[in-house]
């Protein structure tokens, strides 16, 4: 029975086209895909790449990290493998309920604090060592334009988010589309005050572009 309602969902998936091109990429977005994972749609298009989330995860180890927009999942289960501790928020119930759900496929269920929020209005009673940002872009249609700007960013433009979470901390992961306009960032970490030292990480699987990772950090120590 469980297997014919597996081949079901298969079919679907494999059929839909706002979720066929995600679908065949799915073990590279979970290997454990098979072992009970579950997506939404948008999930499907904004989930964080496994071998990716894992090298993010890396530069993160030991501290105490916020996932500010946690989806189902992607980065939180790589978190809680390597980091003292994570807070997973995400504003939509049913992305907690799935991220609950994958990271209970991984086994790190009970190394996160999953919380239903927006935020920009947690912001303010959160504390971190790391906050971790992967906004939605707008959706699949953001490689249309030629170089994405900060502005197009959701819930809010760019910099308002980058300034709530310089509220917290000034070392800022943020997972941005492979076509940002790359001298409005040198431009974040310079204007900030003091001025914030800024890394930029292509992400890449099988040779192909999927994102870029911003790292931006205190120089002060
Ligand atoms: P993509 O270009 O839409 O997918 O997104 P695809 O088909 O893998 O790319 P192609 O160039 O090979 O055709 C690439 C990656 O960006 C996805 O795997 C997600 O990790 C990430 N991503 C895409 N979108 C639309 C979003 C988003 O809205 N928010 C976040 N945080 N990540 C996204
Ligand atoms: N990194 C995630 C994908 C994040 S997609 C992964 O690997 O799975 C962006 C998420 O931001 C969506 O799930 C969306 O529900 C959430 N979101 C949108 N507005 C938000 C807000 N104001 N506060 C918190 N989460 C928000």
């Amino acid at each position: 029975m469980k297997k014919e309602a597996e081949s079901l969902i298969e079919k679907e998936h494999g059929t839909n086209p706002k979720i066929s091109r995600y679908w065949i990429q799915r073990y590279d977005l979970f290997s454990k895909y098979d072992q009970g994972i579950e997506m939404d749609e948008e999930g499907w298009y904004s989930v964080t790449p496994e071998e990716i989330a894992i090298k993010q995860a890396e530069r993160c180890r030991g501290k105490v990290v916020i996932d500010c927009f946690s989806g189902v999942g992607g980065n939180t289960i790589q978190f809680a493998k390597v980091c003292s501790s994570v807070i997973a928020i995400d504003i939509d119930p049913m992305k907690i309920a799935l991220a609950m759900n994958n990271a209970k496929v991984y086994g790190v269920a009970n190394r996160i604090d999953f919380v239903t929020g927006d935020f920009m209005q947690l912001a303010p009673s959160l504390k971190g060592d790391v906050l971790f940002l992967s906004p939605p872009w707008g959706g699949p249609t953001y490689s249309k334009v030629e170089s994405y700007k900060l502005d197009m960013l959701l819930p809010r433009d760019g910099y308002s988010l980058f300034q709530t979470a310089l509220s917290i901390t000034p070392n800022i992961i943020m997972f941005l589309p492979k076509n940002i306009d790359l001298a409005q960032l040198e431009e974040l970490a310079c204007l900030s005050s003091p001025p914030l030292t800024l890394e930029i990480e292509e992400n890449s699987i099988g040779g192909e572009i999927k994102a870029i990772t911003a790292y931006f950090s205190s120089n002060v120590v």
